[in-house]
């Protein structure tokens, strides 16, 4: 044998066992960079999200109360095959196997969100001891795996009995409240907090289109209350929770803005996709982070515009020590001689996308999301806090190749890197999704894990891209 085929022959083996999911030896010193390999600051916080609705089931335990997801999603029509959260992944029972998965892969930190009606099953009044005590419970697992917890505090199961919802202007004080409370009993242990998880869905989608909980499709006037609602809420929970928090927790949030690329790198696009990326967010992020509506936006809403009490901008405003950001898919931006300076470009039917309809393919939509949002305000950490996507994954002889998924992570990872290579302050990424669960709307279709599960026996199986990920985790470098 000579060594060229020996070495190839081990490296088989290797691979093999990967895909068994069993470890592969691994060398002892770091491994030498292959060429062109892209290499990521050292400390850089590799994990995965999830959100508690989407994965935890057990929605009638330990006196979790109903949220308007529950409602929703056994309203008939509602949802793909009718299909809702009353089980998903069960991880409310099964979260010490699923931190395992967690640290198998090497993450080293965990984002997940509580679920406001297991704490407050009423939304208000008196707390469900059991509600916040499984929180403690997963944070401790967390921390004994060494696995940084990121808790979010919502990701859109409001609770069912909060009258009104998020038309309500005591929505955003019950929100602080519960904050409060979390903060209270988790901020020995947890180090930072998110507030809310993409104002768009639970606000546009939730009230306006009317795709997801509630299931709403109020006026422009209404609309614009919602979403005024929906930032409050952020920034009186982030007041709340420096009000009780030891100093040094960290706050954000995780949004999703629409995030423009330029059609060409040339300086003319680069600012028209930047005005665009302020303008086209106006009512959400570029509020939270100028702690004002754009003049533009106030005019373009006129008499629609929403209702400001004294102190909501100050609160809406309140400064962040990071910002997380959910980036899917990519949109184009040319500048021209409008009054607005750029036009947004209409997708080509051939543009390509991934499982869910609305997931274009664009890696380079995770630099431009990280430098406009530095650019403009200059935040002093940002983190990807989610990125992935949907794919028809089926077992074949118990093994999922989704080759797809690892192509879409490769490329998103590689435009990652050129941001961090540009020196813009991204501190980490987060993947969509640890596991398959339940995708909302679209039910158990459309699967974002990069775990395989048999929502028949709650079996998860490791996909090839879990074996990828691992391997960047391990290498601390995409390729
Ligand atoms: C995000 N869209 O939602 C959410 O934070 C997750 O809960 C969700 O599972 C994940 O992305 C994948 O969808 C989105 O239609 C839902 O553009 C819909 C859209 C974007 C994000």
């Amino acid at each position: 044998m000579t060594h060229l085929t020996r070495r190839k022959f081990g490296q088989t083996i290797a691979a093999a066992a990967a895909l068994c999911g069993a470890s592969p030896p691994r060398p002892a010193a770091a491994e030498p960079a292959t060429p062109g390999s892209l290499s990521f600051p050292s400390g850089f916080l590799w994990g995965c999200a999830t959100s508690a609705y989407q994965i935890e089931g057990a929605v009638t335990v330990d006196g979790r109360g109903p949220s308007i997801w529950d409602t929703f999603s056994h309203t008939p029509g509602k949802t793909a095959n009718g299909e809702t959260g009353d089980t998903a992944d069960d991880s409310y029972h099964r979260y010490k196997e699923d931190v395992r998965l967690l640290e198998e892969l090497g993450a080293k930190a965990y984002r997940f969100s509580i679920s406001w009606p297991r704490v407050f099953p009423q939304g208000t009044g008196r707390p469900n001891e059991p509600g916040i005590a499984y929180y403690e419970r997963l944070v401790d697992e967390l921390l004994q795996h060494g696995i940084a917890p990121y808790p979010t505090l919502f990701h859109w199961d409001l609770p069912q009995a909060l009258a009104g919802g998020w038309q309500s202007r005591d929505t955003p004080h019950a929100f602080a409240d519960y904050a409060a409370f979390v903060t209270k009993r988790l901020s020995d242990r947890v180090h930072q907090f998110m507030t809310t998880n993409e104002f768009l869905c639970f606000t546009d989608l939730s009230y306006k289109i009317g795709q997801f909980a509630p299931g709403l499709t109020l006026d422009a006037a209404q609309v614009n209350q919602v979403r005024h609602h929906g930032i409050l809420a952020h920034g009186l929970a982030v007041q709340a929770i420096r009000a009780h928090a030891p100093s040094g927790t960290r706050v954000g949030l995780a949004d999703n803005p629409n995030v423009y690329i330029p059609v060409i790198e040339t300086p003319e696009h680069i600012e028209a996709a930047k005005r665009a990326f302020r303008e086209e967010n106006a009512p959400f992020l570029t509020a939270v982070m100028e702690g004002r509506y754009t003049d533009a936006y106030l005019a373009r809403e006129g008499t629609d515009a929403p209702k400001v009490a004294p102190g909501d901008m100050q609160a809406i405003g309140s400064p962040l020590d990071f910002v997380g950001l959910n980036v899917y898919q990519p949109d184009y931006v040319r500048a021209d001689s409008s009054p607005a300076g750029y036009s947004i470009l209409k997708k080509p039917t051939s543009f390509p996308r991934m499982a869910s309809p609305w997931l274009y393919i664009g890696p380079e939509v995770i630099y431009w999301a990280v430098r406009t949002v530095s650019d403009l305000w200059k935040p002093p950490a940002i983190y990807i806090t989610e990125n992935g996507c949907s794919a028809n994954d089926v077992p074949d002889a118990g093994r999922i190749d989704d080759t797809d998924r690892v192509m879409f992570l490769r490329n998103y990872l590689t435009h990652l890197h050129r941001a961090v290579a540009g020196h813009y302050p991204v501190k980490g990424y987060f993947l969509w999704s640890l596991l398959d669960n339940y995708e909302w709307a679209d039910g158990y279709q459309k699967r974002f894990g990069i775990h395989y599960v048999d929502f028949a026996t709650q079996q998860r199986i490791p996909k090839l891209s879990a074996h990828w990920y691992r391997e960047v985790i391990a290498r601390n470098a995409v390729r």
